[in-house]
């Protein structure tokens, strides 16, 4: 594909649903307070921003949990008009960049990306895989499920999310940067196969080599189209300390900015999300320190270079 000229800020809305922690609905207006749009539009981007999406109003009231899952209605329906924006800004030519909000929305984002590139593989830099089923969450948040959703792994039918098509294939996942996986997630990677370089590999092989072994194995001949989405909690604490489900041992400043560099350097960045940023956790220190490093990685996704 040829390099977009326009990127399609997508402010995600209010949307929390995915998980517990008030205040990661308020994400996105701090990256865009901080002047994200400017920034990008410095680095040479025509930025198409959408201000911010009033998606879905689903009360709590209104919305039960179906078996297992927490606010299954809101998370479906913000996250299917999601979808919808993220498909239409790609069938534009434009590279829409999602802000999140939770990582439910990555199953929008994913299916956006996939319904105009059917062919894209998926990059997800996360200290957590995200591929809990109905069958296996431990905590019924979705946040923690989008992946198997998009990967068609859940067993039991909740018809609230019969939109969600199987749009991806194990082959065509790669993650970077895990290091709490629960139980069941890890059968469900061994059984589908799925390539993933925990916090171990980074250690071992260093971030570069793991970018090109992450690249070989979902884009050998680098020419699929590629979704990345980035949960900033990828980081380590110390980094990007304001997020909901911190977990130590996790990404340099420098290693989540290298990923983003050289999936920048592919030339084939499709989509890209950043997500979890949550302003409500932590002081004003921490929380400015955080929703820079989020606005810095999506600016190295799009180009920004050292020198
Ligand atoms: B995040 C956990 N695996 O399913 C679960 O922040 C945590 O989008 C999920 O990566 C973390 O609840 C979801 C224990
Ligand atoms: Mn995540
Ligand atoms: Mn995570
Ligand atoms: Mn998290």
């Amino acid at each position: 594909i040829s390099e977009p000229k326009t990127a399609a800020a997508v402010h995600s809305g209010k949307h929390d649903g995915g998980q517990p922690k008030p205040g990661v609905d308020q994400g996105p207006i701090h990256l865009i307070n901080a002047g994200l749009v400017d920034q990008l539009k410095e680095l040479g981007w025509n930025v198409q921003f959408d201000g911010h999406h009033q998606f879905e109003e689903v009360s709590a009231e209104s919305d039960p949990p179906i078996g297992v899952l927490k606010n299954p209605r809101l998370v479906s329906r913000v996250s299917r008009s999601v979808a919808d924006v993220v498909g239409s800004h790609a069938r534009r030519g434009e590279l829409p960049v999602t802000i999140g909000g939770d990582h439910s929305l990555a199953m929008g984002t994913i299916s956006g990306t996939l319904s105009h590139h059917p062919d894209a593989c998926v990059i997800w830099i996360d200290a957590h895989a995200d591929i809990n089923t109905v069958e296996t969450t431990p905590s019924g948040n979705i946040h923690g499920m989008p992946m198997s959703f998009l990967l068609g792994l859940n067993k039991t039918r909740i018809s609230e999310y019969d939109w969600v098509k199987q749009v991806l294939t194990p082959d065509r996942l790669v993650y970077i940067g895990l290091r709490d996986v629960d139980a069941g997630e890890k059968t469900i990677l061994r059984e589908q196969g799925i390539k993933a370089f925990s916090m171990h590999e980074v250690d071992r092989y260093g971030i570069g080599r793991v970018v090109e072994m992450a690249l070989d194995h979902v884009n050998p001949r680098r020419d699929r189209p590629i979704h990345l989405t980035f949960d900033v909690d990828a980081l380590d604490p110390s980094v990007a300390p304001s997020t909901g489900t911190p977990v130590r041992g996790g990404l340099t400043f420098r290693e989540g900015h290298y990923i983003c560099e050289a999936i920048h350097e592919t030339g084939l960045l499709a989509a890209f999300d950043i997500m979890e940023v949550n302003p409500s956790l932590a002081d004003a220190e921490a929380v400015k320190a955080t929703v820079a490093v989020g606005c810095s990685l999506v600016r190295s996704a799009l180009g920004e270079t050292l020198l």
